[in-house]
This record gives structure tokens, sequence and C-alpha cells, in this order.
């Protein structure tokens, strides 16, 4: 009876609770005696991804049948987060699986609580490329996600009196109920080895290390529908016949293990520390893996679906290949390498298949993360790919020559300097003669022309993490500078299409970062402003809110159709939904409570305001300037009588989470500062529920989840330009959350929707920080008297044994990126104190208050991935949605 149930999977309560039973007793992980928590989640999971397998199956034969165009999703990050929840949400089948665990003696929010968070991603970009699967799979699109399933994702922040520390989070530990393990899909990949001319006059790449990169399918449900896309992340593994058996024999058993090992490095960790060599090497294998395996498979899949009869010209009417950001640039140069030596393309077929084919998502302008590559690294890894990329460079140098023409030699030479691929190059020979004076390289000292330092140059990141050596040496040794592949640029030359990820930041992507690039191929820019998923990030996370506007609304069809929120606004004043609207709030306020109780030890009070920023800790986000305008508020608290400051101040709850990148020293330094602050606050009776500060250790998606619904004012106060969107100002603005934030990224037109009046404002605008730093830089700035009183309290001691001097510091002098308060906190913090000030005058009027909270989630309705993702299927992607019945 079970087995029959299970090949024919009914969601009734009965047969979903017969199918929990059935995988509790045959799962080999659990002692069948036990149906405690873990055993429950186990069972449970497999049961719904018995659901999905039939809708997974059923999308592939879909999508295999009518052979459709299809969009490959291609990122070394996914922040999927937990899956239970959200699968049977989009199921439909909540009530059902609550209902049968009931039976089964648990509870449905205890059993997902079980499931660890799958990290497999750093942030916003990470979070963003599954909130895309999610809305693909919503809108029926054909379409899959690529990634690399790493065994160790982002890793676990624990706080302690030393400020952070990492912890390896091995989210497989109990294995992984919602992965397909595809022994019968794996590609070869290969690193190292050299490139030889054929007889035929074409290059080969031969030798080198050989791996092979084996498929894990994870299927992605959509909201109310029954396309279940795929997510299909590699594991890499060694070939067996690589196996060293005589080793083995000879009892040499390490040595034996070795290519096992190094094989499967590669999918140990996301974003493995890149300071060293090692690291570096790591990091590129993992890109190549990403790229080489995904496009062997897309290509595998479009040749079988040609039935016999491959016309390459057909591949970009079939295929669209999106890069998130530059770690996949390798998609370039792997589909020309397989396009014309595995395919016989010439390299003109080649190149404009492959520039048809793929597209570029830039996520950041922060110079340190426009990723480049050593040169000699990448050629000692990749050879041939790096013979490709000097072709691309070359053709890319003829365009600029015939664009330009050669009269004009600066403007020329700067074009190229800034454009070109390749970085700390000489001109190739075949244009070297039309700049009319011979390459020349340095001679030193010693009359010895110096070979090229192929070391990475010391870059602002570098120095943003408080590594002084590199410097130091190129201070020292006079060296050329290191010759470098910047993949950005890469990307730009050859996708057919460039986004930035808000409307502000696709203008500075085209008026500054790629200028040139604009000047060129106008055509080529786009915007794509970001989105979430409103399944995860309102409906399923705060479904007290969502019934509250399903029954205003008087329909469900907003959690599809987001501009149906726009209908808020008419009730806005209405006193019941305000009613109703706050005990939603408050509920999820108390939740808050308790977690914050259980993590930090802290009691705070559910009527105070609940204040919160979570996001990486970065310097440009700014956590600074809040923790810095909570010292203020701290230090006028203790200057005034219980009534005066009762008086003056709203309380509130004042909550932080964020991971620190492990290298970055002054992100660290910025976390144990607010710790420290917040360990003293929070003990000071004269306070009491006034103000209360608390880091909250290990912030992931599921803590989002639980946070964003109790928020009230949340903050996006990034210094103006350098924030490309953000994303987790919208969900903030779904859960009727106000926005405190600077006119950056996303938050510009957030606000626009939203109405200014319901948008704290602060701060000087993106055109103006150049200027500023410019002014400060000349000693022209003029420190406002609120922000020296702050700075001198803290170094005064009152926040423990330390006086933080290289924090305040970094807010002092005038030179250097990183230094002399390059992300002007000194500069913004008076408009951001006295901002300060209207919120808590807007909290005291709670009818004013709520209501801006309404017409935050009615004004948020643009903001959905829904949007997003039509537009890139109609701009970009050239696809159409395709429905199983
Ligand atoms: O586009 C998603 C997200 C943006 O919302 C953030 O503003 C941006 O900082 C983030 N970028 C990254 C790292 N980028 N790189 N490389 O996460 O992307």
């Amino acid at each position: 009876g079970v087995i029959s149930n299970l090949s024919s999977f009914t969601p009734d309560v009965a047969s979903i609770t017969s199918s929990i039973r059935y995988h509790a007793e045959f799962t080999p992980l659990f002692s069948s005696r036990s149906f405690e928590l873990p055993e429950a989640f186990f069972a449970t999971a497999q049961s719904v991804r018995d659901a999905l397998i039939i809708n997974w199956n059923a999308t592939y034969d879909l999508h295999e049948e009518m052979n459709a165009k299809q969009t490959y999703y291609l990122s070394m990050e996914f922040l999927q987060g937990r899956a239970l929840l959200n699968a049977v949400g989009n199921l439909e089948l909540t009530g059902e699986y609550a209902e049968a665990l009931g039976k089964l003696g648990h509870t449905l929010e205890a059993v997902a609580s079980q499931e660890p968070d799958a990290a497999l991603g750093n942030g916003g970009l990470g979070r963003l490329a599954s909130c895309f699967l999610d809305s693909l799979a919503t809108l029926n699109y054909p379409a899959w996600g690529y990634g690399l399933r790493y065994k160790y994702g982002l890793f676990k922040q624990i706080l302690t009196k030393d400020g952070q520390e990492e912890v390896a989070e091995n989210w497989l530990e109990i294995g992984n109920p919602w992965e397909i393990v595809r022994n019968d899909i794996s590609y070869p990949v290969k690193f190292g080895g050299k490139v030889v001319m054929g007889s035929d006059g074409k290059s080969r790449w031969i030798g080198g290390e050989d791996i092979v990169a084996v498929a894990y399918d994870v299927p992605i449900p959509g909201y109310k529908t029954k396309t279940t896309i795929n997510l299909r992340l590699w594991s890499t593994k060694v070939p067996s016949k690589l196996l060293d058996l005589n080793a083995f024999n000879a009892g040499e058993h390490t040595k034996a293990c070795e290519a096992q090992a190094n094989a499967e490095k590669i999918c140990y960790i996301l974003y493995p520390g890149d300071e060293s060599e090692e690291g570096k090497i790591l990091r590129l294998k993992q890109q190549y893996t990403l790229c080489s395996a995904s496009l062997q498979d897309i290509i595998t899949r479009f040749e079988r679906r040609c039935a016999g009869n491959v016309k390459w010209e057909q591949f970009p009417e079939k295929v669209a290949v999106q890069m998130n950001d530059t770690h996949p640039t390798l998609c370039i140069p792997e589909l020309m390498r397989i396009l014309v030596d595995l395919k016989g393309k010439t390299w003109e077929e080649a190149w404009s298949l492959t520039q048809s084919t793929v597209a570029y998502t830039n996520h950041t302008v922060l110079p340190e993360a426009l990723e480049k590559w050593s040169y000699e690294l990448m050629q000692r890894l990749l050879p041939r790919h790096v013979e490709i990329i000097e072709m691309i460079d070359e053709q890319l140098i003829q365009d600029i020559i015939s664009e330009y023409g050669t009269s004009n030699q600066e403007m020329l030479e700067k074009k190229l300097a800034t454009m070109r691929i390749l970085e700390n190059f000489d001109l190739p020979a075949s244009v070297a003669d039309l700049f009319g004076k011979p390459e020349e390289t340095p001679i030193d000292e010693t009359g010895e022309k110096p070979e090229a330092n192929n070391e990475v140059a010391p870059s602002e990141r570098d120095e943003l993490k408080g590594d002084d050596t590199q410097k130091i040496k190129a201070v020292q040794e006079p060296v050329l500078p290191p010759k470098m592949v910047r993949m950005a640029n890469l990307c730009v030359v050859g996708g057919h299409a460039v986004n930035g990820v808000a409307a502000i930041h696709s203008e500075i992507v085209k008026n500054e970062v790629f200028n040139d690039f604009f000047q060129l191929w106008p055509e080529k820019f786009q915007n794509k402003t970001n989105g979430v998923t409103p399944r995860r990030w309102i409906h399923f996370c705060n479904p007290d809110l969502s019934s509250v506007i399903t029954k205003w609304i008087g329909t469900e069809d907003w959690v599809l159709k987001t501009e149906i929120l726009a209908e808020l606004r008419k009730f806005a004043d209405n006193k019941d939904l305000q009613i109703e609207w706050r005990a939603a709030k408050r509920s999820n306020k108390i939740k808050v409570a308790s977690f914050l109780k259980e993590k930090t030890g802290y009691s705070v009070n559910p009527d105070a305001m609940f204040d919160i920023q979570v996001k990486r800790i970065h310097e440009y986000k700014r956590q600074l300037l809040n923790i810095l305008g909570i010292v203020y508020r701290y230090k006028k608290m203790k200057e005034m009588t219980a009534a005066e400051r009762k008086a003056k101040f709203v309380p509130r709850v004042c909550i932080f989470g964020g991971k620190a990148f492990s290298t970055y020293v002054q992100a660290k330094r910025i976390v144990k500062f607010i710790t420290d602050v917040g360990a003293t606050i929070n003990h000071d009776s004269d306070i009491g529920d006034l103000l209360k500060v608390v880091f909250v250790p290990d912030y992931n998606v599921s803590v989002a989840e639980l946070l964003i619904p109790a928020s009230e004012l949340s903050q996006h106060i990034s210094t103006a330009g350098m924030e490309a969107s953000g994303t987790s100002n919208m969900k903030f603005a779904m859960n009727g959350c106000m926005l405190i934030g600077t006119l950056d990224g996303a938050n510009v037109e957030i606000r626009e929707e939203v109405g200014e009046d319901n948008f704290f404002l602060f701060g000087a605008q993106a055109h103006e920080i150049a200027g500023l730093r410019k002014e400060r830089a000349a000693g022209k700035f003029v420190s406002d008297e609120r922000f020296e009183e702050v700075k001198k309290f803290v170094r005064s001691g009152v926040f423990g044994y330390c006086n933080y001097d290289e924090l305040m510091g970094s807010l002092e002098g005038n030179e250097g990126y990183g230094r002399a308060d390059y992300f002007l906190v000194g500069k913004d913090f008076p408009s951001y104190i006295e901002c300060q000030e209207e919120v808590d005058n807007a909290y005291r009027d709670q009818t004013k208050w709520t209501k801006m909270s309404i017409l935050n989630t009615a004004g948020s309705y643009k903001f959905s991935s829904d949007r997003t993702i039509n537009e890139y299927a109609k701009d970009i992607w050239n696809i159409e949605p395709l429905e199983l019945i």
C-alpha cells in the first residue's frame, strides 16, 4: 500500500501521513524506532521531494518535447536558506502537511526549524539568484540554475568577547534530503597541461590534471503551478581511472589518495580565502569547473534536442546564458574553445554564437570587487583559454582602432589602457606599428629588462582589510606592474547585454565604470532593477500580515500579482485595518523578543520601536554610522534626568546582524565595537528599556525571515553611489517597515514608489561624493561638533577597556582609501542624527506611523522578482513561458 501511494502521490492528509511514515521507516539514516524532530524533518522533506519529483520530471519532459529557448543562470552562489516551508507553501500543501505531522506528534513549524540553511552564498548576489529561481519557476519559464555544491557553505558566526569568530558550517552533516545525486551525469574538467598545434593546424589542449564534475539536482517548485525547474549543482571527484592502485598496493596510501583529495577540495568551501596563491588557484578552479561542466551539459542537451540534425546557428535561439557577476566569465572562452576546437566552427562563427548567447549582470561598483586574475596563474591553469582571451583582446583593439582611428594617439592610448582585457600588456605586433613608436620595456639599473611581476597588485581591497605587506613590498621593489586579465571587460566584450541592478547603479555602470564601452556599444547597456520573491519574503515568512492583506484586498492574488498591493492605499487611514496591522506587527515582535533572549540573553520590550540593520558588515554599508548615532543618543540620555530622557526619546531596540569577511580587519572591529556598545548600554540601569543594542549572531536567511516581519525601522545607509541595489530594503518595505536611507541603490526607486513622506531620507548624494572626498583631501572639511563629541566619548573608554583607536582613527585625517573617512560617516553624521529625531517624532503618532507602514507595503509591489524576471526574459533572454497543464 505505502509504495503504491508513493508512485501516485495524492496530496490528501492520509497519503501524506503514510508517505512520511514510509520515509521515516526506510531512510537508512535513522533507527526506525525513533521519530524525534530530526527524523521527522528528514522524512517530511523526502515526502515533499516525492511530490516535487513528479512535477520536476513532467517539467523536464515538457521542455524536452517543446525544445523552446531556455535560460541558464550561472552563479557561483545560491543562498537558498531552508526549503521545507517554501516547498509545501508553493505546492499549496501547508495545511495538509501540518495536519499529517500533527497526527504524528509534531508541529510543522518545529519540524521545519530542524532544517539547516543552505548557505551557498555570501549575501545579496547569492540571495538574488535564489529569488530568481523561485520567480522563473512560478512564471513557468524554461530555465535552470547552475552552481557548485560546496561541502561547507558560508561560515557560522560566533560572537565572543573578542568579536567575530568563524566556524565551518557542515550543512550536509545529516545529508541533504532535497538533492538527487546524478551519478549518470558527469563531465570531465581539466586544468594545466599545454596547447599543441595539430597536423590540421588546429590548437589542441593536452595533458594536465583531469577531474570529473558530477551533477546534484535540486528541484525548485513554482508557486501555484506544476512547473518545477532544476538547480544543478556540481561536485568534483577524481576520474576512477586515476586512482593510483599501484601506490595503494605499495602501501603509499596518502600518495594514492592525493589526486582524489585534490579533486574533491575544489568544491570543499564557498569562497576560499584568496589572499594566498593556493586560495587563488582553488577559486579559479571553482569558477572554471562551474563554467566548463555547465556548458558541456548545455551543449549536450542542445545537441540531443536537435535529434541528429545539429544546426549551430540555432544555438542562440535555444540557449541563453546569464553570468551572475564576473565569477562565471570563463563561460566566454570556454564556449569559444568548445565551438572552435571541438565542434569545428570558425573563429568568426563561434564568436557570433558566443556573443549572442551570453549576457552579464554587474552587481558592484567597488573597485576591489571587479575581478582580475593574474595572467601567469591563468596561463598555468587554463593555457588554451588564455590564447583565446588574447585573440579576443586583439580583436577588441582592432574594433577600438577602427572606431576612433589613430590620429589622436593620446586618446587612443587612454581608451586601450582602460578597455583592454589584458592589463599591463604591450600592444600586439599586429597593431604596435600603428602607434608610430616601438613598444619600449624600461631597463632597470642593472641594465637588464625586468621580468614582469605577476603578483597581484597591492589592491584597494588589501588596504581595506588592513594588510599593508604588499604595499610595503611595492614601495621597496620597483617592478613592472603585474599582467592581469580583467574579467569584467571580457564580460562586456563577450556578452550581448550588460545590466546593472537598480536605476542609479545602471547609470553609474554606463557613465563611470564602463563608460568607454558604453560610448562604443550603447545598445548593450540595460537596467534591471532587482526584486525579491513575495512568496518567501512576505507570504510565508509573515503569515499574520499576509492574512490581513488578503482580507482587506479581498483576494490572495497579490502573491502572484503584487501590483494589487497598491489597493491597500485606499484603506491606509482605516482604523480597523490599522488595528489589525499593528496586531500582526506586534505578534511578530514578540517572537523576535523571545528569539533575542534565547540567542543573546538580552530581554527587550516588544513595545519599543524595532530598528534593524542586517546585511554584510562593510565600511560602505556604514554600520559605523548607525552605532555612532546610537552612541550619540546614549550620551545625550546620560546627560538628562529620567523624566527628560523619557520625554525626548522613543524607546528603541536597535538590532544588528551580519557577517564580516574573515580577513576584513576593519569590518571585524566594527562587529566588536557594536557588541561592546551593547554590553554597556544594555546593562545601564539609567537607560532600561529606552535603548537596547543587540547584535544577533550568525545572521542568515532564516534569521532574516524572522526579523524582517517584526521590523519597524530599517537602515539602508550606504555612502551614496556605493550600494548597487540592496534587496533587503525591498523585503523590509514589503513587510510594512519604514526605511531610513541615503539616495543609493534601489532606495531611490523605493522612495519614489512609497512616497517621499514615507521614507526617511538623509545624507550626501552620489554626484556629490567625489567632490566631498576632494574637499577632505584638501583639508577643507569642517567636522560637526556633535561628531567630534561622539568620537571623544568613545575614545574615553566608556565601552570597555578598548579605546577603538583604529576605528575612530579611520574617520580622521585627510587622505587614503579605507582611511580619512573615505565612506563619509562624519560628513553624513549631522543629517543622520537629525533624521533619526524625525523618526522618533513620527513614531510617537502611532496612527500616522501605521499609515506610513501600510503605504510602504502598498508601494513595494514593483520590487517583486517576478517583475524583474519578466524584464530579463523579454529584454535579454528572449524566452517565453511554457506551462504544464
Ligand atoms: O544585486 C544583488 C546585490 C545588490 O543588491 C547589492 O547592492 C550588491 O552589493 C550585491 N553584490 C554582491 C557582491 N558582488 N559582487 N561581486 O553581493 O549584489
